[in-house]
C-alpha cells in the first residue's frame, strides 16, 4: 500500500470515527419556568467523555458531575434558578469536546388549551396509528431503519400507517363524539423484525422503544406529532400519549452502550416475569416472587429497566415531563403499571402533577378482581404501600359489562352490580379508564357474538356507567375478530384509511346500513353523555338485578338518568314502585336513544336484550 492510500484509510477512519462521536445528551433541551429547578443530563458519546465540565450561563448551576464506570456517559445535575431566562449555552468538557444546550420557555398555555387533563366527560378513541390510515406513503419505509418493511399483506409487519392519517380524520372522530386520542406508543421503535412465537414481526404496535425522544420516522417524526396535537387541541380534542415505564427495545442506546451494569434488571440466566400482581398485595408473599414480579423480564428482546436506580428514575421521569411540555399532550395511559418499581410510579405521578396540574394518569393494572385494580390506584384500603395513580385501565368492569353483554343467562348482570358495588375501594371511580376491548383483547362485536343487540348493550353501558369511556378503533363501525391466531387479528386495518381499499368505512355512503346503525347508536348517545351532568359526572344508584333486569340510575342535583337492562330474550314488563327513591315526583321521561316520550306510570314495557336510557322530566 503506499503512504498516500494508507494515509487516505487513516482520515477516512478518522472521520468515521469522528461521525460515530457525536455527543448525545437527554433530555435533548428543556425549559426556564419550570417547577422542578433541577435537571439531570445524560452526556452520552461512544468514543469516552470526561468528567471535567464548565458551563456560564447566568441562572444555571453545576450542582454535580457524576461519571458512571462506562466512561461514554457523565450525568451533569443543574439548578435552574427561576429567574433563568431562555437561551442556549455551551457545555464545555475538559477534554476538549463541547455541546450547545438549549432553554426554551415554559408554554403559559399549559391547563388551559394544552395539557388539559382527561376526565369522565371525555370519550376516548384507542388507535394503533399503524394501522388506522396512511397520511403520508412517503414515509411507509424507513430505508435508514432496521426494519425496512412495509407490507400490508402480512398481519405482522408495518403497514404504513402514521399520524397524519390520525389527524386527516379527527372531524370522523369529533363527528362521532370522541374528545380524545389515545395512541398505542408514537415513540422510535428502530428495532429489526424479531421472533415471537413462529413468526418474525415488527414493533408496528409501539411497544418496542428505542428512542425516548424521537416519534418514530414512519409515524412523520416530532414534526408530525406536533401538527397532530396542535390540530387536535384547535378543534377542542384531547391527546393521549402511552408510556412505556417498564422497558425498553433491545435496541435502545442504555442497552446497546449501557450507562452502569445495573441500569436493567440482570440475572445470571434470562428470567421473565411471574407476572403475579398478588406478590404486591398479598400478606405472605417472598421477597423472591415479588423481585421476579418487577425485576423479570416481559419478553427477551424488552430489557426490564432497573426503576429503582436514580439514574434510571431520573431519566424516565425527565421524558415524561418532556414529552408533556414538548408536544402539549393532555395525559398518559401507562403500559404494564404493575411490572414498575412501586415508589418509581409514585416519583413520576407526583413529578409530573407538580409541573402539569391538570394531567390526566391511568396506568394499565390488568386483574380481574377490584381490590388488586384499587390496589394499583388512590384507594381507601390500609395497605403497606399506598399507590398515588389516579386511575387504572378498569379490567373488573370491562370482564363484568362482557358478562351483562353476552347476556347467556338472566342473571347475567350479577357481576357487573357486584363489581360497581365494591367502588368504596376506589378513592375516585370516575377516574377509571372504562372500556369493551383493547388492542390486547378479542374485539367487542366478536364477543358479543356479532349479535347487534347485544353490541348495542354493551356500548350503551360504555357511555352511561361511571368512568372515562374508552372505544377501541373500528368498533364503532363493526369490525370483529378474536386473538386467534394472534393479536393483529385484532389490529387489522381500518377499512378506507389506506389507498386501494375496496371500501371507506370512514364515510356512511361506504358503511353498510347495520355499520351506520352502530356508528349513529354510538354517536347518539356520545352526544347526549357530552352535554349531561349526571352521565359523565354523577353519582350512580343501583338496584340488584332481579329477573333478568338490572336498573341502575346515574344522576346529580340537576339531572336524572335511568338505565333499565333487559338481559332476557323476551320483551319484559317492569314494576316501577320499587325506584321511588329515585324516581321520586318525576312523571315522565325522554329516550335519550328514539326520543321518544315515556309516560312513567306503575309499569313499563322493555323490548328484549336492549339498554333503555331514559332522561327524567
Ligand atoms: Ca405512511
Ligand atoms: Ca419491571
Amino acid at each position: 500500500m503506499s503512504l498516500k492510500n494508507f494515509l487516505t484509510i487513516v482520515m477516512l477512519a478518522f472521520l468515521l470515527n469522528a461521525e460515530g462521536q457525536e455527543i448525545k445528551v437527554y433530555p435533548t433541551h428543556w425549559w426556564t419556568g419550570m417547577q422542578a429547578k433541577q435537571l439531570q443530563l445524560m452526556v452520552h458519546n461512544t468514543g469516552n467523555i470526561s468528567a471535567g465540565i464548565k458551563i456560564n450561563y447566568p441562572g444555571i448551576r453545576v450542582v454535580k458531575v457524576s461519571q458512571p464506570e462506562n466512561k461514554n456517559y457523565v450525568f451533569i445535575d443543574l439548578e435552574i434558578a427561576s429567574t433563568t431566562k431562555p437561551g442556549s449555552f455551551e457545555i464545555r468538557f475538559s477534554d476538549g469536546k463541547k455541546l450547545r444546550y438549549v432553554l426554551k420557555a415554559k408554554s403559559a398555555l399549559n391547563g388551559k388549551s394544552r395539557v388539559q387533563g382527561v376526565r369522565s366527560n371525555d370519550f376516548i378513541y384507542l388507535i394503533m396509528p399503524d394501522r388506522f390510515a396512511n397520511g403520508d406513503p412517503a414515509n411507509d419505509k424507513c430505508r435508514t431503519c432496521r426494519d425496512t418493511l412495509a407490507d400490508r399483506a402480512n398481519s405482522l409487519t408495518r403497514h404504513g400507517g402514521d399520524l397524519k392519517g390520525v389527524e386527516n380524520h379527527l372531524d370522523y372522530l369529533k363527528d362521532l363524539g370522541i374528545t380524545t386520542v389515545w395512541m398505542t406508543p408514537v415513540v422510535e421503535n428502530d428495532m429489526p423484525l424479531m421472533q415471537e412465537g413462529k413468526n418474525l414481526m415488527s414493533g408496528y404496535h409501539g411497544y418496542w422503544i428505542t428512542n425516548h425522544y424521537t416519534i418514530d420516522p414512519r409515524h412523520g417524526g416530532n414534526t408530525a406529532y406536533h401538527q397532530l396535537v396542535d390540530a387536535a387541541h384547535a378543534k377542542g380534542m384531547k391527546i393521549i400519549q402511552d408510556a412505556v415505564y417498564n422497558h425498553v427495545g433491545s435496541f435502545h442506546h442504555t442497552v446497546l452502550d449501557p450507562p452502569m451494569k445495573d441500569w436493567l434488571n440482570q440475572w445470571p440466566a434470562y428470567q421473565g416475569s411471574n407476572h403475579k400482581e398478588e406478590v404486591f398485595m398479598d400478606p405472605y408473599a417472598s421477597a423472591i416472587d415479588k423481585k421476579i414480579m418487577v425485576g423479570g423480564w416481559f419478553v427477551p428482546h424488552l430489557p426490564d429497566l432497573n426503576l429503582a436506580n436514580p439514574y434510571v428514575a431520573k431519566y424516565i421521569i425527565q421524558n415524561t415531563i418532556w414529552a408533556t411540555e414538548e408536544f402539549g399532550i393532555d395525559g398518559w395511559r401507562v403500559d404494564t403499571y404493575k411490572y414498575c418499581d412501586e415508589q418509581f410510579l409514585n416519583n413520576i405521578n407526583s413529578a409530573l402533577e407538580k409541573e402539569f396540574p391538570a394531567i390526566t394518569v391511568f396506568g394499565e393494572a390488568w386483574t380481574n378482581l377490584v381490590p388488586e385494580a384499587a390496589y394499583f390506584v388512590q384507594n381507601n384500603m390500609n395497605t403497606k404501600f399506598k399507590h398515588n395513580a389516579q386511575g387504572v385501565t378498569d379490567f373488573p368492569v370491562n370482564g363484568s359489562v362482557l358478562d351483562a353483554t353476552r347476556a347467556q343467562s338472566p342473571e347475567s348482570a350479577g357481576n357487573l352490580y357486584e363489581t360497581l358495588s365494591q367502588d368504596f375501594l376506589y378513592k375516585d371511580p370516575l377516574r377509571n379508564c372504562i372500556f369493551l376491548d383493547n388492542h390486547d383483547m378479542d374485539r367487542f362485536y366478536s364477543v358479543a357474538g356479532e349479535q347487534f343487540s347485544k353490541f348495542k348493550i354493551g356500548v350503551g353501558l360504555l357511555l352511561t356507567l361511571r368512568g372515562i369511556p374508552q372505544m377501541y378503533y373500528g368498533t364503532e363501525i363493526l369490525m370483529k375478530n378474536l386473538k386467534n391466531p394472534s393479536d393483529a387479528e385484532v389490529r387489522r386495518d381500518f377499512p378506507g384509511g389506506f389507498s386501494g381499499d375496496s371500501a371507506n368505512k370512514f364515510s356512511a355512503s361506504g358503511r353498510t346500513d347495520q355499520e351506520n346503525e352502530a356508528f349513529n347508536y354510538t354517536k347518539r348517545l356520545a352526544g347526549f353523555r357530552k352535554t349531561s351532568s349526571a352521565l359523565s359526572r354523577g353519582n350512580t344508584m343501583q338496584y340488584i338485578p332481579q329477573n333478568g333486569i338490572y336498573v341502575y340510575f346515574r344522576y346529580d342535583n340537576r339531572q336524572t338518568i335511568m338505565c333499565i337492562l333487559n338481559s332476557k330474550e323476551t320483551e319484559s314488563v317492569l314494576d316501577l314502585s320499587r325506584f321511588s327513591e329515585r324516581i321520586g315526583n318525576f312523571k315522565n321521561a325522554k329516550d335519550v336513544v328514539s326520543g321518544n316520550s315515556v309516560n312513567l306510570g306503575t309499569k313499563i314495557k322493555l323490548p328484549a336484550l336492549q339498554l333503555t336510557v331514559l332522561e327524567l322530566q
